[in-house]
């Protein structure tokens, strides 16, 4: 069984989530995702509309993530490929060449990203509907 792991925040689900999960899910049987707790989104510059319980609520329900376990720190990624046995690392290739590293340990494969859409651009297109 072939198993891939990707990292990320999940937050707000949009359809660029949805691509990479399905693409990485493509790569293998198995997909692990870190969903990145609310201390490390904070590490991250990162505030998160939903909290973690909820954005692994909403992850869990996606016919692509068989798991999903928590990102809690940048240190985490060799122990999480070891302990779970994982053949391939999954990212947006907005991380190109960030998680190198790792080909030690997996195949590391950077995805493009689906261009038009962020969380960060749904949260400012919104604000400007509120604010007229
Ligand atoms: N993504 C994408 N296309 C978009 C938006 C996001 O392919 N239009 C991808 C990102 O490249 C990432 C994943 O979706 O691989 C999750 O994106 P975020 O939730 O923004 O994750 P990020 O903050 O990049 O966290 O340790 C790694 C970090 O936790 C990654």
């Amino acid at each position: 069984m072939k198993k891939v792991l990707t990292y990320g925040t999940f937050d707000l689900l949009h359809n660029g989530h949805i691509n990479i999960l399905k693409r990485a899910k493509d790569l293998g049987d198995h997909l692990t995702v870190a969903i990145s707790s609310d201390e490390f989104n904070e590490l991250k510059g990162k505030k998160a509309y939903h909290n973690y319980e909820t954005r692994k609520l909403i992850l869990e329900a996606i016919r692509y993530v068989d798991a999903v376990i928590p990102e809690n720190e940048w240190e985490q990624k060799i122990r999480d490929v070891v302990e779970n046995e994982i053949d391939i690392f999954v990212m947006g290739d907005d991380w190109e060449g960030k998680f190198d590293f790792l080909k030690d340990y997996c195949e590391v494969v950077y995805l493009p990203r689906t261009v038009g859409i962020s969380t960060t651009k749904i949260k400012k297109e919104l604000q400007k509907v509120q604010n007229g």
